[in-house]
């Protein structure tokens, strides 16, 4: 049985993962990375909600759902990480601990991907390391969550 709740919320086009631009965001579906979180969370004791969704707005409220309902989030927001004033509000409301996960690491891409609406508000930010990048976030918030409970 579970002790604790996380919330995996992947934000836009990451539903095409695995069929398009592989060189980049590697060749798992995103089926397969929700199959490897659930995996790893159920080890360390986490039950996992895993959703994604193109639009903005299914993010804030389940982020807002998360706020009643988990002890941590761990988001790729995708292409709102660098534009969404909304979602980093969400999540500031939240007192939850937040990881940020990337699949590529941003800082080696386009000027307009240096910035994340989302980092300052976060315990930390996971990015690089493509699907392991998802694993190594389950790591921290399970250590952020026990950190909470202490
Ligand atoms: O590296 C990441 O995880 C990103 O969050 C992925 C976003 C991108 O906008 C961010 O800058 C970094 C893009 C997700 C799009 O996913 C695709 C999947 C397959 C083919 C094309 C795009």
């Amino acid at each position: 049985m579970a002790d604790h709740d996380i919330y995996i919320l992947n934000g836009p086009n990451l539903n095409m993962l695995g069929v398009r631009e592989p060189g980049i965001y590697g060749s798992d579906t995103l089926a397969d990375i929700e199959a490897m979180c659930r995996d790893r969370a159920s080890d360390l004791g986490l039950d996992v909600v895993f959703r994604q969704s193109n639009a903005e707005a299914d993010l804030v409220s389940w982020i807002q759902e998360a706020r009643e309902n988990a002890d941590g989030i761990i988001l790729n927001a995708a292409a709102y990480t660098h534009t969404s004033v909304a979602i980093r509000d969400a999540l500031s409301l939240t007192d939850l601990p937040v990881v940020e996960v990337h699949l590529s690491n941003t800082h080696k891409r386009e000027g307009f991907r240096h910035h994340s609406y989302v980092s300052a508000v976060a315990n930390g930010v996971i990015m690089g390391f493509g699907a392991q990048g998802y694993l190594l976030a389950i790591d921290a918030i399970a250590r952020l969550i026990d950190q909470d409970a202490l």
